[in-house]
């Protein structure tokens, strides 16, 4: 039973500072909820399903989005006009922007999140682990503050041991890390380190790590409420990534342990309270070989792979930070949380496997979505609808729920066969061949398994057995008609290019 606090505030009208599936999302519980949604768009998602959806909608400006969905005023400006007295921020954009959530503050209005200040201190790795030194949380061994002096650093990286990792702590997307096998090359790519981390953050403060060589990435999704209570709504399995993009998540690990997973969420928790964390947010670790795991950094968003741990858990993530940004008391305890069943997502970008999965753009000609029992599909687009370029190639977060770890996996192959998709090349038959290896299987992978097993072979043979079945057919189709034999080859190589699954 869900307790009356005093701090409670009214949202009647959320406006979403976002786009695509996860504006959808986040409008779909606003809606269960009895609040009224406005949606802002660019001039390229005018007519966009989000857009669509929403009870109202503003148009913040051109396709860019530096243009649009990342001016922190227009936005707040859309509130004003619409009367809005909250925004959902979703994921990417002003989401972990501690400058917005000021603003938003100071514009009387709320935001869904965390408080300005504990985005900050989670935003720089640094602060973040320095935060959590107050607990007793397992870290990697390394510096504890920005590099200032090389020797010293060296012969610090001497103590730890190499291979290093030098990192940049305003970092992300891997951007700005380097791995340091031996002393000798120590200060080489210390300089080089830097100076990406200056392009790429306009802040050189870089720090060294341990180098953990095969981890697998879990990280802990958390809620808290504004009175201090948090919980943790276990793990997500976040190994099987490109490039730092994730391709597969699933919860529970198929490795951890309930002791670890006690262990490893307790910790989470104290992360979040080193901050005074409020609302839903998400704790990294990396585990090694020997299942000892260190924390490295917290995500202060709702993540894209949040809907693994609403099917495990039955609850609804973005119904819950907004009773918590209501000021609401936390239902949950964690005592009454239990996992039940497994989930797997898979995220269905735009690009071609086949071709170094570079973004396909394009019309979405055929659109088909599966159905049926332990199958939610997350997405923003219909048939007949343009993919634009100016955002992000992922068109549909494809999720399944089984009983156990092996229907969540048959399922989502049975799935990944329904989804009928032409026009643009995407990521599911990269999803099928992760779903069939061996390795993710049997659970025993870390976060190289793409560049270990991946090659875009492992496709092209199945696009071969294809194209034998539809030569096969066209042989018995045409077996009573006078054609030779090089007709019925060009006749079996068009109809497989027209008729194969555009995956
Ligand atoms: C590491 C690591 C190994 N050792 N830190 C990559 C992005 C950032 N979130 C942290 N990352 C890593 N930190 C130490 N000390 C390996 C990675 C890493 C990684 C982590 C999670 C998921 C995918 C990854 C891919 C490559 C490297």
């Amino acid at each position: 039973m869900s307790q009356i606090s005093p701090l409670t505030s009214q949202i009647s009208k959320l406006l979403i500072a976002n786009r695509g599936e996860i504006a959808l999302r986040i409008m779909r519980s606003a809606r269960e909820m009895g609040i009224k949604t406005v949606a802002v768009f660019s001039e390229a998602d005018r007519t966009a399903l989000h857009v669509r959806y929403a009870d109202e909608a503003i148009c913040i400006g051109p396709a860019a989005s530096s243009k649009s969905y990342l001016v922190g005023h227009k936005i707040i400006e859309a509130c004003k006009q619409t009367g809005a007295e909250a925004i959902h921020p979703g994921y990417g954009f002003l989401s972990e922007n501690a400058a917005f959530a000021r603003e938003v503050k100071a514009a009387g209005l709320i935001l869904i999140g965390p408080t300005p200040e504990a985005m900050e201190i989670m935003g720089n790795k640094l602060s973040a682990k320095a935060a959590a030194l107050k607990y007793d949380i397992p870290m990697v061994p390394g510096t504890e503050e920005a590099i200032t002096d090389i020797e010293e650093a060296k012969q610090r990286a001497i103590e730890v041991g190499f291979p290093i990792l030098i990192k940049a702590a305003a970092g992300g997307g891997g951007k700005g890390m380097r791995i340091v096998e031996q002393a000798e090359d120590f200060e080489e790519q210390m300089h080089l380190a830097v100076s990406e981390a200056i392009s790429a953050f306009g802040d050189g403060s870089v720090f060294i790590e341990r180098y953990v060589t095969s981890p697998r990435h879990i990280e802990i999704q958390v809620l808290g409420d504004m009175y201090g209570n948090i919980v943790h709504l276990f793990e997500r399995e976040c190994s099987v990534q490109r490039r730092h993009q994730k391709v597969v998540e699933e919860a529970p690990s198929a490795v951890l342990t309930t002791e670890i997973r006690a262990k490893m969420g307790k910790c989470a928790v104290d992360v979040a309270q080193a901050v005074n964390y409020v609302g839903a947010g998400t704790v990294e670790f990396i585990l090694d070989e020997n299942l000892d795991f260190f924390f490295l950094e917290m995500n202060t968003r709702l993540q894209v792979e949040h809907p693994v741990t609403e099917m495990i858990t039955g609850l609804d993530l973005v119904k819950e930070q907004i009773k918590i940004a209501r000021g609401e008391v936390l239902s949950i305890k964690q005592e009454d949380l239990k996992i039940i069943g497994h989930a797997i997502e898979l995220r269905v970008y735009a690009e071609d496997p086949l071709n170094n999965f570079l973004p396909d753009i394009g019309t979405l000609q055929t659109y088909k979505t599966p159905k049926g029992n332990g199958v939610r599909v997350d997405d923003g687009f219909e048939e007949g609808m343009e993919i634009p370029i100016y955002y992000d190639p992922m068109i549909a977060k494809l999720i399944t729920y089984g009983a156990n770890r092996e229907e969540a996996i048959e399922r989502m192959i049975r799935a990944i066969d329904e989804y009928d998709i032409t026009g643009i090349q995407t990521t599911l038959s990269f999803g099928k061949f992760v779903m069939q290896h061996e390795a993710f299987t049997s659970g025993k992978f870390d976060t190289h398994f793409v560049n270990k097993y991946f090659n875009a072979d492992s496709l092209k043979n199945d696009h071969k057995e294809e194209a034998l079945l539809a030569a096969i057919a066209t042989v018995l189709l045409l077996k009573d008609q006078k054609v030779t034999s090089s007709a019925v080859a060009e006749i079996a190589v068009n109809n497989w290019t027209k008729n194969r699954k555009n995956y």
